[in-house]
């Protein structure tokens, strides 16, 4: 990824297939048509490497693809997500967070081959992500992501997540969250029973968001990290147009707070930024897009004061 310190990777992975609303393909568009390259290139010190294309991956569609396991799009999902593993990309600009899928596994392979180590995810969103096809109540992949990388849900026909192997898992000892708020029980079961280190909403309240982020850090250790940020976890205000909203989400200085302490580490490696949807709450779009830019200004950018 990162061949010189000053060199940036951007894949738009306009991809919308994990969920049933089509808006959230416009995401990466709209971003860069906001100013995004050219903030990160004049603003953040980058070189950018950029294929100047916003993959749909509607190419690797099948003509048939019928429900599987609950799944819907199972076999478009699939396909999309082993190639964007191979993309592996400091930043990824989606999309529904199926994209993760993708991501997760494609960095955490890269890190294996490369320095022999396992990285951590911090996953910053309102939900979960846990679910597996088995315990998902809508079928839709974004809701499932989690599950599939960590190896809690497994892949069965190649063309349907067969090709995650166990190269691409990353460690669920190592897998921190931030921001949930809308859990569900069996997601709830399953941080349960494997212990995965949860900041919910509750706990951003009652710790404050400077003792969750030490606690989180300090769990973590000195460890590669993976960012995968949902803009859901903002709070509506701060993030109206994205497809599933909930309330009584982070402040944008909360979630700009969390973003800044992962880039102090010096141990960032890849970010993904997921569920813009400027097609919903239209007036919102420009906020959202301005919440999203402010989120990877912090991870990737430099002190300002
Ligand atoms: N847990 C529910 C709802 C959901 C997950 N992610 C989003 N919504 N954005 C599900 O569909 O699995
Ligand atoms: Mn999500
Ligand atoms: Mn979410």
């Amino acid at each position: 990824f990162i061949a010189k310190h000053d060199d940036i990777g951007i894949v738009a992975a306009g991809f919308s297939g994990g969920q049933r609303r089509l808006g959230v393909s416009a995401a990466p568009s709209a971003m860069i048509e906001a100013g995004l390259l050219e903030e990160v290139h004049n603003d953040l010190g980058y070189n950018i490497h950029h294929d100047h294309t916003v993959h749909s991956y509607t190419d690797l569609y099948p003509t048939s693809d019928p429900d599987h396991r609950g799944m819907k799009k199972p076999r478009a999902v699939s396909a999309a997500m082993e190639k964007l593993s191979q993309q592996v990309c400091v930043l990824t600009l989606g999309g529904d967070h199926s994209v993760a899928i993708g991501t997760l596994s494609g960095t955490a392979r890269a890190i294996r081959k490369r320095h022999g180590r396992e990285m951590a995810v911090i996953y910053v969103d309102a939900h979960g992500d846990i679910n597996t096809p088995e315990t998902s109540g809508s079928g839709n992949i974004h809701g499932m992501p989690v599950a599939f990388v960590s190896g809690l849900a497994k892949g069965d026909s190649k063309d349907i997540f067969g090709w995650i192997k166990d190269e691409h898992l990353i460690n669920v000892d190592k897998l921190v969250y931030i921001g949930l708020r809308d859990v569900g029980a069996s997601e709830k079961k399953t941080f349960q029973e494997n212990e995965i280190k949860v900041f919910s909403m509750h706990d951003v309240n009652r710790l404050g968001i400077g003792r969750v982020m030490e606690l989180a850090l300090a769990y973590i250790g000195n460890t590669p990290i993976h960012l995968s940020y949902d803009i859901d976890a903002l709070d509506p205000e701060w993030a109206p147009s994205t497809g599933f909203p909930v309330p009584g989400g982070l402040s944008l200085c909360e979630g700009v707070f969390i973003a800044e302490c992962i880039r102090d580490t010096g141990n960032l490696i890849a970010m993904d930024l997921v569920e813009v949807n400027p097609q919903l709450e239209v007036r919102g779009a420009e906020r959202t897009i301005q919440s999203g830019f402010a989120l990877i200004r912090s991870a990737l950018g430099n002190r300002s004061i």
